[in-house]
């Protein structure tokens, strides 16, 4: 039995004590992460009172059961009042406790985490353990200590980096940096810290805590502009967000206060940042992101099919970007092409990416080689015949897909998944032109497929819940955030985007400037504007000289040859670095077609822009729900955060709805429809919530209360 076992009759606790010798291991035990919520702060606190009372106990380890030892602070938390002991207050006590306390780190120490960590007066971690202050990235600073302990562990300007970075740091890493005693071996995490806690004890040394160190704080003193190189060099980061620079200055705060003081500083700063709109935003995203993969009719043990080979039709952009998911997972493809050329340049160009990974260091030389070697290129359409899930990336034709979808229901091999890589197209329509419609599905990856997070998985009509359950599983094997949305024109992404383009265009009509447009959307945290945006993709994607009306604005810069960055001229002109700017031909351009159409171009505000861009977008994210195309408002969200850059310290386009106010926002788009038409007509579903005070949280919320 357990010292715990003993004290409370049996029962679980969160936190065990167990002695090992003179030893008292005290283990973590609350599933998934360890997460240091009310009850697993009030179990530790009990386990140290313990170890401290209990005359056989010369020592202490601190561990955590299951795959690591902790992931932090319980998020969950944050939006009441928590509980008992403070997550701050306790771990002052563990550093307090008058015994040695080992921390031994496994799998990952993560925010309050490795705070706990810090205060112990030793750690040692597994080879392959991670720890971390990734609290930035939930719109915070560390709050219970970090900010203080790890400068005085590993000086300023590392702990400035971890913490306005929230990256972690392997073991090896963490141990050069001071911020480790020791690497255990990988199975011997225990063994190795009772080891080490009974020669501490032997050694007979007084208790070293982390508070007391300020031999590394002398360092910023001695190194001026410290912080400015480390906003500087993370410049990024900074763009629109507020913790970094919070980050920054508790960091500073530990430099130049005594340590009490800065722990005030940084405690104020914490819960500060935790009342802001960007915290609780980017907390809604942490869950949000999560939340997206329960699918609320597929049951969590919905069996998936094998997938060892991929298969690829198309090696354009698309095809290989996606190719490249794959081979990163160790996973074969068979990918094809039409003509050898296509085939060539495909190919060519898969090397091309590799190779610049290992360039910059991203890549080992021998992974280029390993991942080329999985990659198997043909000409013959029969080469797919082996594959598990074949994936049509070729250009947005309705006729061409079917063909090819008729195709491949002639070759693959029985119970394989068929999936399109439409961006637009009636993925039913597809699936209606093979005999195994439940085995179709719509995988719409972004460009560049390589690198955006964000795949939409399209559910048709008859796609069977196996093919969605491999989809999404699959999804996460290769690094995709998945977001399963239904069949309609433009899924949950594009769906939005064609609002926000259609006023976009009418606003330049209208007055605005391109670059008044790509300001202001920019401004808002997005990271290009539709205008540059189109000169980056091409104006020409989709348009043909032949079919040309020559009536658009779109239409008359392609027709001058003005087709975008490749052509050194759309929107904007650019030089030869592709630096752009304002373009007189452009404009003159714009103001003739307005002219043509009888609009009488007028000063636009900022705030129309705004308004006018984006509530549509929210409005038509209600309009999606209403139909079911998505399962939740902040499945939106994840699509626009992952897809397109709308910047997460906003939560997203149905978060930043209910953050401006459903209210307002109808009210605004009755206005507008007033003015320019029924493209703003606010959606039932949105009227109906700004009418009973309602917001989209809310929405999900009792939807999923509904579904049980
Ligand atoms: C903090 O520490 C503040 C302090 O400085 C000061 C306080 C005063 N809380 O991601 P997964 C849940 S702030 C609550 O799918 P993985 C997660 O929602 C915290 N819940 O697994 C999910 O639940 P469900 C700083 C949490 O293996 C389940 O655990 N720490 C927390 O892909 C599994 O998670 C962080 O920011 C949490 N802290 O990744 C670390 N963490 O199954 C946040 C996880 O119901 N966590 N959950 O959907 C992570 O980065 C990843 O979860 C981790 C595991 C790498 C740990």
């Amino acid at each position: 039995m357990t010292v715990t076992d003993q004290a409370t009759g049996g029962a679980t606790q969160p936190a065990e004590l167990r002695r090992q010798g003179r030893v008292g291991v005290i283990t973590l035990n609350a599933a998934p992460v360890n997460a240091l919520g009310a009850r697993l702060r009030a179990a530790i606190r009990a386990r140290i009172e313990e170890a401290e009372a209990d005359p056989e106990i010369g020592a202490v380890v601190l561990t955590g059961a299951g795959r690591l030892f902790s992931a932090g602070a319980d998020i969950a938390e944050f939006d009441g009042a928590a509980d008992g002991p403070d997550l701050g207050e306790l771990i002052d006590r563990v550093e307090d406790t008058e015994k040695p306390v080992v921390a031994a780190i496994h799998g990952q120490a993560l925010g309050g985490g490795l705070e706990l960590a810090l205060a112990c007066h030793h750690r040692l971690a597994t080879p392959s353990a991670k720890l971390g202050l990734p609290e930035v990235k939930l719109g915070l600073v560390p709050g219970a200590g970090g900010t203080q302990r790890l400068p005085r562990l590993v000086g300023p300007r590392i702990a400035a980096e971890m913490i306005v970075t929230g990256k972690t740091v392997g073991a090896k890493a963490a141990q050069a940096a001071g911020l480790l005693d020791a690497v255990t071996a990988e199975d011997g995490l225990i063994a190795d810290a009772v080891t080490f806690a009974e020669a501490l004890l032997a050694e007979g040394k007084p208790i070293r805590r982390t508070r007391e160190r300020d031999e590394r704080l002398l360092e910023a003193r001695d190194e001026s502009g410290l912080f400015d190189a480390v906003r500087a060099d993370n410049a990024k980061l900074f763009r629109g967000f507020e913790a970094p620079q919070a980050c920054l200055d508790c960091v500073r705060a530990a430099t130049d206060l005594p340590f009490a003081e800065g722990l005030a500083f940084e405690r104020d700063t914490f819960r500060r940042l935790m009342r802001g709109a960007q915290s609780i935003a980017q907390r809604h995203v942490f869950f949000a992101e999560r939340e997206v993969a329960r699918i609320p009719d597929l049951p969590a043990d919905t069996p998936t099919r094998p997938i060892h080979r991929v298969g690829i039709v198309g090696a354009g952009l698309m095809g290989g970007g996606i190719a490249m998911n794959f081979l990163n997972a160790g996973i074969p493809v068979t990918i094809v092409e039409a003509a050898p050329e296509a085939l060539e340049r495909g190919l060519g160009l898969i090397r091309k990416n590799y190779e610049a990974s290992a360039k910059k260091g991203r890549l080992r030389p021998e992974d280029v080689t390993t991942r080329m070697a999985l990659l198997t290129d043909s000409l013959d359409f029969e080469a797919l015949a082996a594959c598990d899930l074949v994936i049509e990336a070729v250009y947005e034709n309705r006729d061409l897909k079917r063909s090819i979808f008729e195709r491949l229901d002639r070759i693959a091999k029985p119970g394989a998944i068929l999936a399109t890589n439409t961006s637009f197209l009636d993925v039913d329509a597809i699936a209606a032109v093979t005999s195994r419609p439940q085995d179709v599905i719509g995988l719409h990856f972004f460009s560049p497929a390589n690198v955006m997070r964000l795949l939409e998985v399209v559910r048709a009509e008859k796609t069977a819940p196996d093919v969605v359950a491999t989809a999404m599983r699959l999804a996460r094997t290769i690094g995709k955030i998945a977001v399963q949305v239904g069949v309609c024109f433009g899924f949950v992404g594009n769906r939005l985007l064609d609002q926000r383009q259609r006023e976009a265009d009418r606003l330049i009509l209208d007055g605005a400037l391109p670059r008044d447009v790509d300001r202001v959307l920019q401004g808002f945290g997005l990271p290009i504007g539709p205008f540059a945006m189109m000169d980056l993709v091409g104006l020409d994607l989709g348009w043909s000289r032949e079919a040309s009306k020559g009536e658009s604005v779109r239409d008359i810069l392609c027709e001058r040859d003005r087709r975008g960055q490749k052509t050194g001229a759309g929107f904007y002109d650019y030089d030869e670095s592709r630096r752009a700017t304002p373009s007189e031909e452009a404009e003159a351009i714009i103001r003739e077609v307005a002219q043509r159409r009888g609009i009488t171009q007028r000063t636009v505000s900022d705030q129309e822009i705004l308004e006018r861009c984006l509530y549509p977008m929210v409005n038509e994210g209600a309009k999606i729900l209403a139909e079911g195309k998505a399962w939740r408002a902040s499945d939106i969200d994840v699509v626009w955060i992952n897809g397109f850059g709308w910047p997460v310290y906003t939560g997203g386009p149905m978060h930043w709805g209910d953050a401006v106010g459903l209210p307002t926002i109808v009210e605004s788009l009755r206005r507008l429809e007033a003015e320019h038409g029924p493209d703003f007509k606010p959606t039932p579903l949105l009227e109906r919530l700004a009418a009973e005070g309602k917001s989209f949280s809310e929405f999900d919320r009792e939807r999923s209360a509904k579904r049980g």
